[in-house]
Order: structure tokens, then sequence, then C-alpha cells
């Protein structure tokens, strides 16, 4: 997003950052995540500098600056602008494509095979195109799935979540993670991590989150089901740990759907998952390959040593399991200074 970090005017850089964030911008919108990393990652490095960067070289010695973007900095210093970002303001992406791409769950092959088959509207989609059942859902609540959730709400929908969650079995606890952890003030969706004391493996939280979601659904919070608990369609190395839906605050006159998605976790991944929920998914890259450069893996159940690895760090074992329950002490194992959730978004 267009996130500006408090100081950001006083950073030596701010203009630079100002001008790859607009282009960062354009490569989300045409859903180009392979750029789109780039440059948040460029972004971040930019925005840890003390010094303006003027020059190519000088751009290009910083870590996550390849040489074309180390080009792009130099032109900006020197010209103030970018004749990419112009380019690529004066050609707007087909309006049809722009407003395919924002259908949930389409991705650009999806929506530039609907536009060549001549579709141009949602209308022309619901009424013509053939549909997956995920594909409507996202069409006919397109407005309401687009609009992001304000915190405020977040809270309340978390609340009613583990009112019900409470009285099926007080012992399992629910956290909000994904952005609304890392303290954004508005989020995509809501992410609930699910656990439960003594528990090692998710299975044994799947008879728990099934009575749960049909309670959900009784009370009409749930609306709908995008994948279901054993559905193997997210490629889930443990089928039956997650569950993406949407659901609206009972009660509230004209409630938008809201996305939701669950995830089981026993107690003794608990500090892995916690991470890999938090994100944003940038600094778990990051983490991850900090790990793998330091003989070690970590995912969302667990930070592993002994890794052994072969051709281009392709994983050849899957190592020991030195720890999986404590957040904390996964970034000690790494090395890395305890970051709290706000302070890690990149
Ligand atoms: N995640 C990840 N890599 C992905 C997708 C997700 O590491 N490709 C992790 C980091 C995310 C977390 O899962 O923070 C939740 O995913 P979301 O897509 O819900 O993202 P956020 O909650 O961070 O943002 P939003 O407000 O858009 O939901
Ligand atoms: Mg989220
Ligand atoms: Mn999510």
């Amino acid at each position: 997003g267009t996130k500006v970090k408090a100081g950001e005017e006083s950073n030596p850089n701010a203009r630079t950052i100002e001008v790859l964030q607009a282009m960062c911008d354009y490569y989300t919108r045409i859903n180009d995540h392979w750029r789109t990393t780039a440059y948040r990652k460029a972004i971040a490095t930019l925005r840890r500098q003390i010094t303006k960067i003027t020059t190519e070289e000088e751009a290009h010695r910083l870590t996550n600056i390849g040489r074309r973007l180390a080009q792009k900095i130099e032109e900006i210093v020197t010209t103030n602008r970018l004749r990419r970002l112009d380019q690529a303001n004066s050609e707007p992406l087909d309006k049809s494509l722009e407003i395919f791409l924002k259908i949930y769950g389409v991705g650009l092959s999806k929506a530039t095979k609907w536009v060549s088959q001549g579709y141009r509207t949602l209308d022309d989609l619901l009424q013509k195109a053939d549909l997956t059942a995920n594909q409507r859902i996202g069409i006919e609540r397109y407005d309401d799935l687009n609009t992001r959730i304000p915190r405020q709400e977040i809270i309340l929908l978390g609340e009613f979540v583990k009112r019900e969650a409470a009285i099926l079995d007080p012992k399992i606890e629910i956290l909000i993670g994904g952005s609304y952890r890392r303290g954004s003030d508005s989020s995509g969706d809501i992410d609930l991590i699910v656990t439960k004391p003594g528990t090692t493996s998710s299975a044994e939280l799947v008879p728990f989150l099934e009575a749960l979601l049909k309670k959900l659904y009784d009370k009409k919070f749930l609306v709908a089901t995008l994948a279901a608990l054993h559905s193997q369609s997210m490629g889930s190395k443990e089928p039956g740990s997650k569950w993406h839906g949407c659901c609206i605050l009972p009660g509230k006159k004209d409630a938008l759907w809201r996305r939701i998605d669950f995830l089981l976790v026993p107690e003794t991944e608990y500090g892995a998952a916690l991470i890999y929920f938090t994100g944003n998914d940038i600094f778990n890259r990051s983490l991850r390959l900090l790990a793998s450069k330091k003989g070690m893996r970590l995912n969302q159940r667990g930070l592993y040593r002994d890794v052994l690895r072969g051709k281009g760090r392709a994983k050849v074992t899957e190592g020991e399991l030195v720890e999986g329950r404590d957040e904390k002490r996964i970034f000690e194992l790494l090395g890395v200074k305890w970051r709290e959730p706000k302070d890690r978004w990149c």
C-alpha cells in the first residue's frame, strides 16, 4: 500500500521512495506480484538509509536493489521523475481488465481470458461466463469484498467468534493475526489463529472448528465458504488446518460481507504459526531466507536445524525441530532482535 511511516518526509530518500512507491502501486494494480515484491523490498532498503542515495552504483551496492532498479533510482534523483512511471500513467490499463482483477480470487490469466472472450462488465460475467462458485461470490459481493474492514469492526467480529468458541470449549484460545496484529487501522480480512493448550497436531482441533463453523452459520455470522476445511485446493501441506470464507456482523444494518480466515494450530507449533500469520509476507520471506542462510529452515510449523541442502538451497532432509512453540525464542535462535508485530511490515 501507500503507507507512509512517521518521519518519512525527513528521510533523505523521500522523493525517490515516493516515485518508487507509485511504480509499486502500478505493479500491484496489474497484479505483477514479482515486480511489486521487488519494489517493496527496495523501498524497505531505502527507508533504512541515513544518507541520500544518488547514483546507480551506490544503489546497487545495497541489499535487495538490482541493477535495473538502481538505474531507476539514479534517474529519479537526476531528473526528479521516472519515464517508466509516466508511461504507466499514460496507458490506462484496459478498464475491464482492471475491474476483473479486483474480483476476489481472480488473477491475471483468468481476467485476461475473460477480456479476450469479449466480456466487459461484471454483469457480462454473471450472465454469460462459466463461473466457479467462488468467482460468483466474488462478483456478487464485489463492492463488499473490495472494502477494507475498519479496526473497530475487526474487534467486534473477533469478539463474536470468541464468545461462541468459549461456549463450545472454554480452553480454546483465539487470536487475531494478520494486519490487525501488526496494528493496521484497517484490514483486508480477519485472520483468526485457533489453538488449545496441550495439543500437538491441528487434527485435534478439527472437531472443534467444525462445531464452531456450524454454530456461526446458524447464528448467521458466516455467509459463505470459499475454501472448506478439508479441501486441498490451497496446497496446504497439512490438509484440514485452514478454512476461508465470508462473514457479516449480525444485527448490523447494511453489514458488508467480510473475508474471514481460520488457521488451526497445535500448541507445539504456536510460535511459528504466529510469526507466519502475523506477517507481513515480505517480513516472513526475509526471516525464512535468513534461516536458510544459517542452515536452518523456518516454516509455519517451526524452526528446524541440520537441514541438508543441495543445489540452489533445495532441501534434502527435513532436519530436526528446534523450536515451534515460542515466538520470541524463534527470533533468538535466528539471532534476530525481537520485533514487535507493529514493526513487521517489511
Ligand atoms: N502470508 C504469507 N505469504 C502469503 C500470504 C500470507 O506469508 N503469500 C502470511 C502473512 C500475512 C498473513 O499470512 O500477514 C495473513 O495473510 P493476509 O493475506 O490476510 O494478509 P494480511 O493480514 O497481512 O493483510 P490484509 O489486511 O490484506 O489481510
Ligand atoms: Mg489478513
Ligand atoms: Mn487472510
